[in-house]
């Protein structure tokens, strides 16, 4: 491919926002400038991840986050920078992290111009001593006039306006979506800008391949047991990663299922639906896959009662989804 070729080709991940904002009618912009602050916030991310054992921040901060979990030295690195650079971007009017407690107010709470964050800013960090794969997920919906902060990001996955995840893997992606399909994109680190590969991605209709923590399997539900012995008689294969991001970016290329099921020790599932589950579900609907609760519930049709609550996921290709669904109806 010649130079003049590929350069018909580069589309940056700032080239495509605008473009997206174009073709939205009366788009004031503001969505752009808060997806330009994640592009920013992700890249600051990725070169902290990158550095993290010469600069020596792996390992663990020594106190539990809001989940009872030991919060990593990178986890509050990660959330410093996204609450940093969100916070200067004037379209933000709340933020919510799995880090903080409660939400941040940044603007006035009663603008319904302006919009909501919600984010895990490093996904499966305890992947990070064993350089495994982590990522931020995020949720962006707009703000509601003359609700309280905690009201206003209170809304079910289908209110999200955009949903996406940077991986930090062998390289750092960054997937989006803001309604109308799935775009991924790859950071260049010698230009330092996010390219596009994949525009309007579409999730394989079905693949033999399963993904949850079988070192749990004696506590789920009978439904789900019946469902890993039916696969594992049907010649499917095991993949997990230990961090959401990395296992359901495989599934949106390879296709599959992606499951965390109730157990004993976490009663509905350990994944947060508000920045976790909620984004996720969007992608992957976006790219034509099924996310679901359970055999009746869709993710994004569940009303939050709670900013840090936790959901059951099944999530992945929809011919694979169904499969695990008629063994827990
Ligand atoms: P387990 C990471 O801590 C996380 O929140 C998700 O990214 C991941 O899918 C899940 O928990 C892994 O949990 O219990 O299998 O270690």
């Amino acid at each position: 491919m010649s130079v003049s070729d590929r350069h018909k080709e580069t589309i940056t991940l700032q080239s495509h926002i605008l473009g997206s904002e174009a073709r939205q009618e009366n788009a004031t912009g503001t969505l752009s400038w808060i997806l330009s602050a994640l592009s920013i916030s992700a890249k600051m991310i990725a070169a902290s991840v990158r550095r993290a054992r010469l600069d020596d921040v792996l390992g663990e901060v020594g106190n539990e986050n809001v989940q009872g979990e030991a919060q990593q030295k990178l986890d509050v690195i990660a959330n410093d920078i996204l609450l940093r650079i969100l916070a200067a971007r004037e379209g933000v009017a709340i933020v919510a992290s799995e880090e903080n407690e409660e939400p941040v107010i940044i603007g006035e709470e009663d603008d319904d111009q302006k919009y909501c964050i919600l984010f895990d800013p490093l996904d499966g960090s305890s992947n990070l001593d064993v350089c495994g794969g982590v990522g931020t997920i995020f949720s962006i919906m707009r703000n509601r006039s003359g609700l309280s902060a905690k009201d206003s990001l209170l809304q079910p996955g289908f209110e999200q306006v955009a949903a996406g995840y940077i991986l930090y893997g062998s390289s750092t992606i960054f997937t989006l979506t803001v309604g109308d399909g799935v775009d991924m994109f790859v950071l260049d680190p010698a230009i330092g800008a996010f390219m596009r590969v994949e525009t309007n991605l579409k999730i394989p209709q079905s693949n033999k391949s399963y993904s949850l923590n079988e070192g749990n399997r004696l506590s789920f539900p009978e439904g789900y047991k019946n469902y890993l012995h039916w696969a594992q008689s049907n010649g499917y294969s095991a993949r997990y990663a230990g961090a959401m991001v990395a296992d359901v970016h495989r599934i949106l290329l390879k296709g599959g299922v992606f499951m965390y099921p109730p157990t004993v020790k976490a009663p509905v599932g350990k994944l947060r639906l508000m920045y976790e589950a909620n984004p996720m579900a969007m992608l992957v609907e976006q790219a034509g896959g099924k996310a679901m609760c359970d055999s009746q519930m869709p993710i994004q049709k569940v009303q939050p009662t709670d900013i840090h609550q936790r959901v059951p996921v099944i999530m992945g290709s929809t011919a694979e989804v169904d499969k695990v669904l008629k063994f827990l109806q």
